[in-house]
Parts: C-alpha cells; structure tokens; sequence
C-alpha cells in the first residue's frame, strides 16, 4: 500500500470515528464573510484598513503522505460587498517563479499557482476553478462535476471548460523578492482579488446573486509549491480546506463560507 492511499484512509477513519459523536468532521472549515468596511483597491497589498479588519480563513493544511504541515505557510482572508467577493492570498517562498504568461491554455499547476474553487450553490455541480501565477497569469475554468464528466455522462472537451470567463474580476500580484531569479532568498508574493457576483454567470447557478446575509458558498483556496526543477516529490500541495486522495475535486469538502454583515 502507498502513502497516498495510507493517507486517504487514515482520513476516512478519522471522519467516520467523529461522525457518531455528532462532531465536525476534521476536514471542515467554516469562515464568516465580513462585509468591507472601507474601500479596497486591488492591487496586490493588503494594508487597507478593510483587510485589516478581516480575520484569516486559518491555516492551511498540506495533504500528502502523512505529514500535514505545510512547509511553505499561505494565509488567506476574504470580504464581500454588494458587488464583489474579495479574496486576499500570502505565501511566504523563498524561490517565486513562474514562466507561463497566457491564461486558459494550460494548468498553471505544471508550475507554481494559488487555486481558488468556488461552488456557489453548493451542489458539487458546475463550480469555478481560478488560477493564478506570480506572473499575473490567470486560468479561470468551469467544472461541471468532479470527476469531469458533463451531466449527459460525455468526455469533458477543455477548450469549452477554459471558454468561462470570471466577467469583471480584477486581480494583481506583488512579489517580494526576484522572480524567476533562484540566486537570492524572496520572501513571498499576495494575491488579491475582486470577483463581481454577476461575473459567475452560470457557476452561480441556484445562489443568490448577489448573496444575502446567511448564504453559505463552498470555496477553497489551494497551492501548489514547487521547486524549479526539482524532482516532482517536492512538490507540496495544500489547502485551506484539507481535501483526500491526492485532489482538489472534492466539492463536497470546500469550505463552508459564510456571509455575514457585521465584524
Ligand atoms: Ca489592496
Ligand atoms: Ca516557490
Ligand atoms: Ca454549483
């Protein structure tokens, strides 16, 4: 038996043993949305005073082997308003680089890249998957289902899933270090984001858009570290959600994100 299925399994146990206790399974993270209070400008910096403000979504928890522990820490926030999710993301990497500069052609995830899933009505159907690179390179596609499948039951064609587009959403990066310059120590790069709610178009699906006080949307924010050039067991794959098996497709562990009106 490998590591990858020992891990799967030890996950499943434990979500079995805690679910006749009526506990929370451990996969599950739960996050209050604040609505903004004040502006915020995307711009790869999160000193505004609204971000400030945002409490993170927790730490991140990396799913390989059996060591759960990220090496490489990412924290990340969210907001919201009547327009836009807000979504804020840091990772601390000492070696930022990335050379894919065209989006919707291929997974930045042959790379380095934050993911952001976003399920808006929870049904594990038709959800976003948004990368992006420290080259400002984004990847915004349609999921119809996990295991990629279209609902008739026919082979997913790429270039249709790659053909969604996140209408309005505004995004920037500032790294802080040298890019694609492994000679020197960085210390990390931000991701922020605006994503108008009516940009979903048809992720949304049966979501209110925009959400009212108390609509819960699955997301999850995950990344892939990699060493250039490295052997590809270094690579380190976490999450804010802890996902099994080795994938970012498990809808129905997203987390649970809430939005909320006060702080
Ligand atoms: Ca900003
Ligand atoms: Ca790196
Ligand atoms: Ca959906």
């Amino acid at each position: 038996m490998n590591h990858r299925i020992t891990a799967g399994l030890i996950a499943f146990t434990l979500v079995a043993s805690t679910a006749g206790a009526q506990e929370a399974p451990d996969w599950e993270r739960r996050y209050d949305c604040m609505l903004r209070n004040g502006p915020i400008v995307v711009d790869g910096s999160g000193d505004e005073f609204a971000w400030q403000l945002a409490p993170e979504v927790g730490s991140f928890t990396r799913f390989q082997d059996d060591d759960l522990t990220p090496r490489h820490r990412t924290s990340a926030k969210m907001l919201w308003d009547e327009e836009n999710l807000y979504i804020l993301v840091a990772v601390d990497d000492a070696d930022i680089w990335s050379t894919m500069t065209v989006g919707d052609e291929d997974c930045l995830c042959r790379e380095e890249t934050i993911e952001i899933f976003i399920d808006a009505d929870g049904d594990e159907r038709d959800y976003a998957e948004i990368h992006i690179n420290c080259l400002d390179t984004i990847n915004d596609i349609w999921i119809p289902k996990r295991d990629f499948k279209y609902r008739d039951g026919s082979p997913v064609d790429w270039p249709d899933l790659y053909s969604w587009t996140q209408e309005g959403m505004k995004h920037a990066v500032v790294n802080h270090g040298t890019v694609n310059d492994k000679s020197d120590v960085d210390s990390g790069s931000v991701f922020e984001f605006a994503l108008p709610w009516k940009g979903f178009g048809k992720i949304a699906g049966s979501a209110n858009i925009p959400p009212k006080p108390g609509d819960v949307w699955r997301i999850n924010i995950n990344r892939y570290e990699r060493p250039r050039g490295g052997e590809d067991t270094e690579t380190e794959l976490s999450g804010w959600a802890p996902l099994d098996l080795q994938s970012y497709h498990v809808p129905d562990r997203f987390g649970y994100v809430r939005f909320v009106e006060g702080h």
